[in-house]
């Protein structure tokens, strides 16, 4: 039975001074309790290996709660989570570049944790497991269990904004994050913006291109899915029905005396706000002294990555501003402001959400943001119900569902100081009114849908297993070329160079073949029978520096010239061609070079490519598209094709393509099989050729990118695998 495995920074537990575990409820643990869904979880336990006095007997008493622990040294949690995580990475999501620290002791570190994490998931999983990773604590992760030879659906889903590129390329590990979340098989945010700003962060920084849902890569691709997240509805419904519930709910009711209780209910992290928020409450305080008697701001901190320098300055000068503000509104017996630096239990929470007259949910930037969704959840209409309004900041997640809360732009002091005054007048009709407008939704999409949703998408992604882009006819295929040799009749091989055989890489001047290549074409263009030829759009001298063996036939130039095998020198494959016509494109593809900056023109015997790779991607394809459709025109009577290949738009003499090689190869060596390859546009012209029906014609496509004529696809790896195993079954692998 395939499993599930939660893992996370921390775990759901709490270790007894007697040393036994008990799991602890909220958050993730709740939504997936709710769900049904009975998973593993992998976690530091929240304790330095120094303390862990008898590992064996925490171990053991994890594993009794399915729990299976990282444990990690001191210097590493420093340098990792305290370091790394939450003093680089936490501010950076949160666009908060000012306050990122950037020490480069931390990232080895943070690195070494992820690994750890890794070696503690492999020893876990099965094949056919899948892994759910949660947060900016574990970004290398996904590629780390990648790597391994296990079989596993790998997620993440990250509960911080994803920022916008022109932020996150600050991080100097930039590449090496990306490149890790990319060895999932499904990635998830709050919102579409996050989405969006990923996409482009992988663009900018990677150079990959993606669709609004998936990133095709070679190997498999990587689904991208928006999931706000819910609150835990269950334990919050649970903690209003509890026995105590009315006692808690008197008490309070008398302490209040009759003033309006407006709650706010957070971490004390810079990014919720605080200090704008005691801004704005001084402003109202200032501005109607008469409402000063008539209202109390409960402001619940609860103390948050106390060793994180930061930290301790937000508090500090949290508790003086609160000072500052009762000494100057307050009065004998009454304080406006309390400021509640702990954490309550989750029923007393519930019980001050049911009170609430409004609850002040100002960060600048958040994620989502539960407590929005929890006050407006704990607001059960019915006899003696306190109604209460949300002012919410349009910069939290939550705020694209909860548009029936007063929003406000918390950096806008006056507009908030605005929204409380607006707070404190409504009426309860119009309270009920706003909160049943989003109570419902909050229902139905609560922490179990929520977690049911993701796992559901999760496990309709398909399982790779590393031979699965290997196309199964491959084996066959070896096998029909061996015997067709055996029995002395010719067959031929035609494969494109760039992306085929050899992967892209940004300058293509760096694309040489790897060592293992030439040997390998060598090796097989010496079997008797068997016809090889590399078919490429590059210049000639660059495939015969690379490509000496004479046995092969180099065509360049996307079948402009070619050295056919055993030739000495290089011939016209059509003889004279006309390129009259390169006088009257040039302008313009000159014009796209100098309105595009970092594209360049390559000038060949029969074609002009204007390669744009190393301009900014998203303008350099919207200025391609521009220049095809410029070229539409000015090309429409001349004997030239246009096309759009991978960072190029190429306009080439219409005689010539990589087709008509072939074919004119394929009428010359009358081969009983042949196989051609190709990865882009150009080679489709190899694909849909016009065959006799007696010829067998096998066409592979390298690469899932664009639609294709081939019959069959394939990835570099299939395909050389392919190759090696028929050199190895006619040459015995060996020079
Ligand atoms: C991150 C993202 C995203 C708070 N005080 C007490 C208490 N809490 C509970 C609340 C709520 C949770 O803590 C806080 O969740 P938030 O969503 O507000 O914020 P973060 O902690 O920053 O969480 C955030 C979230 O992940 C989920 O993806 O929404 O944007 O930053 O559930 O109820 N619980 C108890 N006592 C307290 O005093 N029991």
């Amino acid at each position: 039975m395939n499993r599930t495995l939660l893992v996370s920074n921390r775990l759901p537990i709490r270790i007894e001074e007697d040393g036994s575990t008990v799991r602890t409820t909220g958050g993730l643990a709740s939504a997936l309790a709710g769900a049904g869904i009975d998973a593993q979880w992998v976690g530091w336990p929240g304790i330095p290996a120094e303390e862990v006095t008898d590992e064996a007997k925490l171990r053991a008493s994890l594993a009794e709660v399915d729990v299976a622990p990282v444990i990690l040294d001191e210097e590493t949690i420093d340098g990792y989570y305290h370091g790394y995580a939450n003093s680089t990475v936490w501010p950076i999501l949160h666009y908060m570049l000012e306050r990122a620290r950037f020490d480069p002791a931390w990232y080895p570190f943070y690195r070494r944790a992820n690994e750890a994490f890794a070696e503690t998931v492999l020893a876990e999983v099965e094949n056919g497991d899948s892994v759910w990773i949660h947060d900016y604590h574990l970004f290398l992760l996904p590629e780390l269990l990648r790597q391994s030879d296990k079989q596993l659906r790998i997620a993440f889903f990250l509960h911080t904004p994803f920022p916008s590129s022109e932020i996150f390329r600050a991080l100097p590990e930039r590449h090496a994050i990306l490149r890790g979340l990319l060895g999932c098989d499904l990635i998830g945010f709050h919102t579409y913006n996050y989405l969006r700003h990923f996409r482009s962060a992988i663009l900018r920084v990677l150079g990959v291109e993606s669709e609004v849902e998936s990133i095709r890569r070679e190997q498999r691709d990587v689904s991208l899915g928006v999931y706000p997240i819910g609150h835990d509805a269950k334990g919050f419904g649970e903690a209003l029905q509890s026995a105590s519930i009315h006692e808690t709910l008197e008490k309070h009711q008398q302490e209040l005396a009759g003033k309006q209780l407006f709650l706010s209910v957070e971490r004390l992290d810079y990014t919720k706000g605080i200090p704008q928020k005691l801004e704005a409450i001084r402003l109202f305080l200032s501005e109607h002294p008469e409402e000063r008697s008539r209202v109390v701001f409960v402001i619940i901190a609860v103390p948050s990555r106390g060793d994180v320098d930061e930290y301790r300055q937000l508090t500090e000068d949290v508790q003086r501003e609160v000072g500052a503000i009762n000494g100057a509104y307050g009065g004998v017996g009454h304080a406006p402001v309390q400021f509640l630096h702990r954490s309550f239990p989750q029923p007393e929470l519930a019980a001050l959400y049911a009170l609430a007259d409004a609850c002040l949910v100002t960060p600048l930037v958040d994620g989502m943001n539960l407590v929005a969704k929890e006050f407006i959840d704990c607001k059960h209409e019915g006899e003696g119900a306190r109604p209460g309004v949300l002012v919410l900041s349009e910069f939290a997640g939550a705020a694209q569902e909860l548009s029936h809360a007063l929003l406000v732009n918390p950096y806008d002091v006056v507009e908030t100081a605005r929204a409380l005054k607006e707070a404190f007048v409504m009426s309860a009709d119009e309270k009920w009114e706003r909160t049943r407008a989003m109570r419902a939704r909050l229902q139905r999409t609560d922490s179990a849908a929520w977690a049911t949703t993701f796992l559901g998408d999760l496990k309709r992604q398909p399982l790779i297993s590393e031979d699965a882009n290997d196309s199964p006819q491959f084996p066959r295929l070896t096998d029909r070329f061996t015997s067709i040799i055996a029995s002395r009749k010719p067959t031929a091989l035609f494969l494109d160079y760039d992306g085929t055989l050899r992967e892209f890489v940004a300058k293509p001047e760096d694309a040489v073949p790897d060592p293992d290549l030439c040997p390998l074409l060598t090796r097989l263009s010496s079997v008797p029978y068997l016809h090889i030829a590399l078919v490429s759009g590059r210049p000639l001298d660059f495939l015969e520096a690379h490509f000496p063996e004479k046995h092969i036939t180099l065509v360049a130039e996307h079948g402009y010239r070619w050295r056919r095998a055993d030739a000495d020198g290089w011939d016209l494959v059509h003889g004279h061609i006309d390129t009259d016509w390169k006088d009257e494109v040039m302008p313009l593809l000159e014009q796209s070079v100098d309105l595009t900056p970092g594209s360049h023109l390559e000038e060949k015997q029969s074609s002009i490519v204007w390669h744009y790779r190393r301009a900014d991607p998203e303008f350099g394809l919207w200025r391609a598209h521009g220049l095809l459709s410029e070229l539409t025109d000015v090309t429409a009577s001349l004997p030239v094709a246009v096309h759009h290949g991978k960072k190029i738009v190429e306009v080439a003499s219409q005689l010539v393509n990589k087709g008509q090689a072939v074919k004119a190869l394929l009428n010359d060596w009358a081969p009983a099989i042949a196989l051609a390859a190709g990865d882009d546009q150009t080679d489709e012209t190899m694909f849909a050729l016009d065959l006799p029906e007696h010829v067998e014609y096998v066409t592979v496509k390298v690469g899932t990118d664009l639609a294709t004529h081939a019959d069959r696809r394939t990835d570099i790896n299939g395909l050389r695998r392919f190759l090696v195993g028929l050199d190895e079954r006619l040459t015995g692998g060996k020079d």
